[in-house]
């Protein structure tokens, strides 16, 4: 029993224990010891078995937690969770994963309409039978509707980030095989997708046999779904797939470009070397009337470099402009790089739902090579993240000013604010405060459920307020879990170009909000775009990466990006 099973097994207890109407308390312990569990260094098998040491000493860890840790690791098995799962009908336990759908609303379905199966919600949905329940409304429909469909998706991707976990973790096991001769991870995480649908590994190898062995003996292999001469594929940590290629080292570039993808990017690559007599696939470059005489495929450089193409960067794969661009040469945009970005304009600190104060943010920006930052702690009725009414806004601007004075190597920290767009349109900070700050961004965290017109007519009006710089997370999607709210893209999009605001690309991996989608659409209306971390704490400053791998996705360059700008040049623009 490895630590991720035991961590699942607790998160499936807090959910049971929910959904029989549990004590929170309870629940949450459940839910930060599979934290404590995932984040710990040693197994806990391990640590168990080890008569020196003692489980209740780690954090979040207490005696009944301790104790099932044990039961675990000695009989694989914890009876409470068996006993839980068979008083709970297996639907239920379905339906509350669904996004907007709460364990009452779930428990009414299934008495109610006798729902035994998602397909059955599903039909009831489309049936408008749902409607007709006390407490349900037509939208209670198309919001199960739109979760059953995000559920349906989340269950078969994994987010960028835990991607890349699971890829760090096995490029170190595979590190360890002397076999290996080159290795490169393709596929759609190489491309940078804000979701994976498996790994795909590319080895070059003399001995397949001891690769594979190697790959099967990594910790978290569920099973081995196949085993050939030369692929693999595997099932790791319950649903998730890793291919595995062996390739011969003349092959790795056309392998690499192959197994990169997209799709579409090399539908167009081969439409291409047809039109020049080629043909092109996982082996290499050759004439099609000398199909196995290969005149490149050692490098991913060769094998574009022959069909008269710059190299495209994979996160450009996608079948849009990138072919067009790399014929023509210097015609694709110099993209958007981690060290052209001097700034992060929205992150909070302890004054709010934080957890560092402003001189430890700042340092630790400073240390990122940053040369500016802005403080935008949430505002009064955020109440639950101890938003700032004016005068503690007030306060905490002094305390900016102060420390600024104290900085002489030009560092600086703007004073600013995540003012919440209330539900009814108006800010929640009173326009003379605003007026005081260096930059203000407006957000949506209530009312998420309003109509369309509402939400977009809100965040239009924040846009047209003088004071607001730029909006946050301006759909609010939760990537796997919320659906984007209800907002009329267009019409925001136009409001930034005549206010001349900037939008914000919300770099965590759970959001990326702006989409790429929205992203290319926005940028080529020539609306600036900051990439914002938004942390809570010093440690939430790492994300930067993933916004600027998504907005490299949309193709954007340096100057699209607000915060690539020098203080100086941010200062007038806000000016
Ligand atoms: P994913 O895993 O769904 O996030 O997306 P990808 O792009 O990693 O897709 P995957 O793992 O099915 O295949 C990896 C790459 O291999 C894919 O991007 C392009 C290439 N490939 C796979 N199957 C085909 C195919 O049938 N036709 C073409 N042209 N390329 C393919
Ligand atoms: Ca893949
Ligand atoms: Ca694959
Ligand atoms: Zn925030």
């Amino acid at each position: 029993m490895n630590n991720p099973d035991i961590a699942r097994i607790f998160e499936e207890m807090a959910d049971l224990l929910e959904l029989h109407g549990e004590n929170a308390f309870r629940v949450r312990a459940y839910r930060n010891g599979a934290k404590a569990i995932m984040e710990l260094d040693e197994a806990v098998a391990a640590i168990v078995e080890d008569e020196s040491k003692d489980l209740q000493s780690y954090s979040s860890i207490g005696k009944t937690l301790a104790d099932k840790c044990r039961t675990l690791v000695e009989t694989g098995r914890l009876p409470q969770l068996e006993k839980l799962k068979a008083e709970t009908p297996e639907v239920l336990i379905k339906m509350t994963r669904i996004p907007g759908l709460g364990v009452k609303k779930a428990m009414a379905l299934q008495t109610e309409l006798g729902i035994e199966t998602l397909e059955e919600l599903k039909e009831a949905c489309e049936q408008e039978k749902v409607r007709a329940l006390k407490g349900f409304a037509a939208k209670t429909e198309k919001l199960i509707l739109d979760g059953l469909e995000i559920a349906e998706a989340a269950s078969q991707r994994i987010r960028l980030d835990q991607a890349e976990k699971l890829v760090h973790r096995i490029n170190e096991h595979l590190k360890g095989c002397d076999a290996i001769d080159q290795m490169e991870f393709a596929g759609s995480f190489r491309r940078g997708k804000e979701t994976i649908g498996d790994v795909d590994i590319l080895v070059v190898s003399q001995n397949h046999d001891a690769v594979m062995d190697q790959l099967e003996a990594f910790t978290g292999v569920v099973s081995v779904i196949v085993r050939g001469d030369t692929k693999m594929s595997i099932r790791v940590d319950e649903q998730f797939q890793v291919d595995l290629r062996v390739v011969p080292a003349e092959s790795f570039g056309a392998a690499l470009q192959y197994f990169t993808g997209s799709k579409e990017h090399n539908v167009a690559v081969r439409s291409r070397a047809r039109k020049m007599g080629l043909t092109v696939n996982e082996y290499g470059v050759s004439k099609l009337d000398d199909p196995y005489n290969y005149i490149a495929g050692k490098t991913e450089e060769e094998v574009y470099e022959a069909l008269g193409l710059e190299w495209v960067s994979p996160e450009l794969r996608e079948g849009r402009k990138e072919l067009t661009w790399a014929e023509n040469r210097n015609e694709t945009p110099e993209l958007l790089e981690l060290e052209h970005i001097v700034s992060d304009l929205h992150m909070h600190t302890t004054a709010s739902d934080g957890a560092n104060s402003i001189e430890q943010m700042a340092d630790a920006a400073r240390e990122r090579g940053l040369t500016h930052i802005a403080i935008t702690d949430h505002s009064k009725r955020v109440t639950m993240a101890n938003g700032l009414d004016e005068a503690r806004l007030l306060e905490q601007w002094k305390k900016i000013d102060d420390f600024n004075k104290k900085q002489d190597d030009g560092f600086r920290v703007l004073k600013g604010v995540e003012c919440d767009i209330l539900e009814a349109g108006p800010l929640d900070i009173a326009d003379e405060v605003l007026a005081e700050a260096d930059w203000v961004i407006a957000s949506v965290h209530y009312g998420q459920k309003q109509s369309r017109q509402e939400i977009t007519d809100r965040i239009v009006g924040a846009l047209e307020n003088p004071h607001v710089h730029t909006i946050a997370h301006p759909t609010g999607r939760l990537i796997g879990s919320r659906p984007p709210y209800d907002v009329d893209l267009h019409t925001v999009f136009q409001a930034a170009v005549e206010q001349q605001k900037s939008l914000e690309l919300n770099a965590s991996p759970r959001r990326l909000d702006l989409s790429e989608e929205n992203l290319l659409q926005a940028a080529q209306m020539g609306i600036p775009i900051t990439i914002n971390t938004d942390a809570h704490a010093v440690t939430g400053m790492e994300v930067m990466r993933f916004g600027v791998t998504q907005a490299r996705r949309a193709g954007l360059t340096r100057e699209q990006v607000l915060n690539t700008w020098a203080l100086d040049e941010l200062l007038e623009w806000l000016s």
